[in-house]
C-alpha cells in the first residue's frame, strides 16, 4: 500500500521511500493537520491492542536491538524500577511509562519500528499523551524527519528536520561531553537542572522555530541554539543522556519515574553556562603474573617494577577504582586492556565482567579499548572486530578505543587513497557512529633539525631534543609501543577522522607516567589538524598541567591516571584548579 504523502509544507525536497504501514502514515497525518499539538485521542480507534499493563514498579522499555541500552536498563534499576522489555507493538500501547532510549542511525531505527509496527503504535501511545521519555535518538525520531543519511521520514510528532551540526567553522562534530541547558520554567523532570551540565555525544539536532516552541523545553548552545529537550503533557524526549550524567541525570529520570515523589537528593548548586573541559581517569588494566585483573600503570608503556621479581604493578581493582573515581567527580572514565593486542579480548571474560559490574554503578560514559581486531581462535573460529566491539558495547561500553588495527587502517587508506570500508573503524563507525570510536594514538617524539628531514607533519618544540634539535615529528607505534610505523601522528588523526573516527585519544610514550606535563606541541599539532575532539593524555603531575593544555591547545578532554591512582592528586583538585582559573568544568 502507498503511503500517504507528507504536507507540502513538511515535504523535505527526497525522502527515501517508506517502508512504513499506511496506518502509521495516518498517524502522522493527524498530528501533522492538528499542527503538531498534542490531542488526547483513543487508542482504541487504532488496530493495535493494549496489552495488560504492569505494576507501578514496572518500566518499559524499547530496544529493538541496534545498540547499547544497558546503562539505561542500569539506571533504571538502580533507582529501583523494574525493566519490561517491549516485544510487541500491544507492549507498548500496555506500558505504564515507556523510556525509548534510541540508538544508532535514524534511517534504521524508523526502518525496525516500521517493520515491527512499533512505529504507529509510539504514535497512539503519545497521543494518548501517556508517560514518555525519548533518550538522544529517541527524540530525534519524533520530529518530521531527519538529514542522516536521508531525508528520511521521522515519526512526524514534532515539526521540524533534525540536521547535522554545521562543521565548517571549526565547531568540532560530534558534540561530545558535558554541556549546559536553558531550561524553559515549568519543565517538570528538568527542574534543579538548568545551572548544571548534562552528557551530550551526538552529531544530529533539531532546531527550535516557530512551529515547535510549544514543545521545546530546553536549549543547549553548541555553534548554534538545538533542541536539548521538548515536553508536553506527560510526553518527554531529551537529545542528552540522562543516564550518563552522574546524578543529576539520575534525578531527572527519577523525576520522569515518580513525578510525584519528593526528590530528596537535590542536586547541588551549579553554575553551568558551555561546553565544559573533561577530566578523565584512564585505568590500564591486564592480567598480573598470578592472573589476576588489576590496573597497573607503566612509565613510558613499562609497567613492570624495577625490582628482582619485575612484577606487573598493581594499583588496585579495575571496579573499585572506577567506581571511587564516578563518585570523586570523573567526566568518563577509560578502560585500555593493554595486553589486548595478544591476548584475544573475548577470551578474556574478567575485562567483560570488569565493564558489566562497572555500568552498574557508574552513571558516566565508559570508554573501553584493547584488541579491537579481527581474530582467528586457535580452533578455527574467526570473530569480526565488529563482533569484539558488540560484546564490549553489550557489556556496558558507550564508546570503544581502536589503538593498533587503526593504524593499519590509516596506512591502507593513505597507501591506496581508497576507503575499503572494511577497516575495524569503518565498520564499527558505520553500525554504532562515530561518536562511539575512539582512536588511541601511541605516539613516540622524534627529533629533527628541519621539517624537510621527514615526509610526515612535524612541529617546533618547546624545548629542544638532546642534540638542540628544534623539531620533532611523532611516530606512532602499535602492540603497545612495542613497533614503530612508517606514520606521523599529524598523518594518523587526519586520516582515521576521515575513516570515522569521533574522537582521538592522544597519548604520548615519552611523558607517560613522567608527571612532568603533557606534550603541549603534540596536543596543539593534532588538536588544530582534526575537527573530532581530542583527548589529551600522558604525563599530568599537577592541576596546573591540566589548565596549560587547555589553555595552550585546543583539547576537549584531559586524561590522567598514575596521579589519580597514587592518589597524589585528586580530581576534585583538578577541578576546583580549572574553575579557579576561568575554565569551565562540571562540578
Ligand atoms: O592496540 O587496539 O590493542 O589497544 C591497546 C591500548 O592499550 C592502546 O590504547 C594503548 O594506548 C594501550 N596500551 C598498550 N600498552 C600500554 C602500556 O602502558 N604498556 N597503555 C598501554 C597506554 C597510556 C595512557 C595512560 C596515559 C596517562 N596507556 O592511556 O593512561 O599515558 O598516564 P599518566 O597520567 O600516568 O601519565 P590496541
Amino acid at each position: 500500500m502507498e503511503a500517504a504523502p507528507f504536507p507540502s509544507a513538511f515535504t523535505p525536497k527526497s525522502l527515501s521511500p517508506p517502508s512504513s504501514s499506511s496506518a502509521t502514515s495516518q498517524s502522522l497525518l493527524y498530528f501533522r493537520s492538528n499542527k503538531a499539538r498534542l490531542k488526547l485521542k483513543s487508542p482504541r480507534a487504532f488496530s493495535v491492542r493494549a496489552a495488560s499493563r504492569g505494576g507501578d514498579s514496572v518500566v518499559t522499555l524499547l530496544d529493538y536491538g541496534a545498540g547499547n541500552v544497558r546503562s539505561v536498563r542500569n539506571a533504571i534499576r538502580h533507582l529501583g524500577f523494574d525493566i519490561k522489555d517491549v516485544q510487541t507493538p500491544e507492549d507498548i500501547l500496555g506500558a505504564n511509562r515507556l523510556i525509548f532510549p534510541g540508538v544508532g542511525a535514524f534511517a534504521s531505527a524508523m526502518e525496525v519500528l516500521n517493520k515491527k509496527g512499533m512505529a504507529e503504535a509510539l504514535c497512539t501511545y503519545i497521543m494518548g499523551d501517556r508517560p514518555f521519555l525519548g533518550i538522544c535518538l529517541g527524540l530525534q525520531l519524533l520530529f518530521e524527519s531527519s538529514e542522516e543519511n536521508g531525508p528520511v521520514r521521522g515519526l512526524g510528532i514534532i515539526p521540524g528536520v533534525v540536521g547535522r551540526f554545521d562543521a565548517s567553522s571549526g565547531l568540532r562534530v560530534p558534540h561530545i561531553g558535558w554541556n549546559a541547558l536553558k531550561v524553559r520554567e515549568g519543565s517538570e523532570i528538568l527542574d534543579d537542572v538548568g545551572n548544571h551540565h548534562v552528557y551530550f555525544v551526538h552529531s544530529y539536532r533539531a532546531i527550535p522555530s516557530n512551529d515547535n516552541m510549544d514543545w521545546v523545553s530546553s536549549t543547549c548552545n553548541y555553534g548554534d541554539n538545538f533542541i536539548a529537550s521538548v515536553g508536553k503533557g506527560n510526553v518527554h524526549a531529551v537529545q542528552f543522556h540522562p543516564e550518563k550524567s552522574g546524578d543529576v541525570g539520575l534525578t531527572v529520570l527519577r523525576r520522569f519515574l515518580s513525578p510525584k515523589s519528593h526528590i530528596t537528593k537535590k542536586p547541588t548548586e551549579g553554575n553551568a553556562s558551555k561546553l565544559a573541559k573533561r577530566v578523565i581517569a584512564c585505568l590500564d588494566v591486564r592480567a598480573n603474573d598470578k592472573g589476576d585483573l588489576v590496573v597497573t600503570k607503566g612509565d613510558q608503556y613499562d609497567v613492570r617494577e624495577q625490582t628482582e621479581e619485575n612484577e606487573v604493578r598493581n594499583l588496585g581493582k579495575p571496579v573499585d577504582l572506577a567506581g571511587q573515581y564516578y563518585n570523586d567527580g570523573a567526566d568518563e572514565v577509560s578502560f585500555l586492556n593493554i595486553t589486548g593486542f595478544r591476548d584475544f579480548p573475548l577470551g578474556d571474560l574478567p575485562m567483560l565482567q570488569v565493564l558489566r559490574y562497572t555500568s552498574e554503578n557508574v552513571f558516566v560514559p565508559l570508554t573501553v579499548g584493547g584488541g579491537i581486531r579481527d581474530f582467528t581462535d586457535a580452533n578455527g573460529r574467526y570473530y569480526s572486530s565488529l563482533e569484539v566491539a558488540s560484546e564490549y558495547f553489550r557489556s556496558g561500553a558507550d564508546k570503544i578505543s581502536i589503538g593498533s588495527d587503526a593504524v593499519y587502517a590509516a596506512e591502507e587508506y593513505l597507501r591506496t587513497g581508497v576507503k575499503s570500508g572494511k577497516s575495524s573503524l569503518e565498520q564499527i563507525s558505520r553500525v554504532y557512529g562515530n561518536q562511539a570510536v575512539v582512536v588511541s594514538i601511541d605516539p613516540r617524539r622524534m627529533y629533527i633539525n628541519s621539517p624537510e628531514d621527514v615526509e610526515f607533519r612535524s612541529t617546533r618544540v618547546t624545548n629542544p631534543g638532546p642534540n638542540g634539535e628544534d623539531y620533532a615529528w611523532y611516530q606512532c607505534t602499535v602492540n603497545g609501543g612495542r613497533e614503530g610505523r612508517p606514520i606521523g601522528a599529524y598523518e594518523l588523526a587526519k586520516a582515521v577522522e576521515e575513516l570515522g573516527a569521533g574522537e582521538i585519544l592522544l597519548n604520548c610514550i615519552d611523558c607517560d607516567g613522567q608527571g612532568k606535563g603533557f606534550d603541549i606541541d603534540l596536543v596543539k599539532l593534532i588538536s588544530d589538524a582534526v575537527s573530532i575532539p581530542v583527548i589529551a593524555s600522558s604525563g599530568a603531575g599537577t592541576v596546573e598541567h591540566f589548565s596549560e593544555v587547555f589553555e595552550k591547545t585546543n583539547a576537549s578532554a584531559a586524561l590522567a591516571a598514575g596521579i589519580f591512582h597514587r592518589k597524589e592528586v585528586p580530581i576534585q583538585s583538578v577541578k576546583e584548579h580549572l574553575l579557579k582559573e576561568g575554565i569551565e568544568v562540571r562540578i
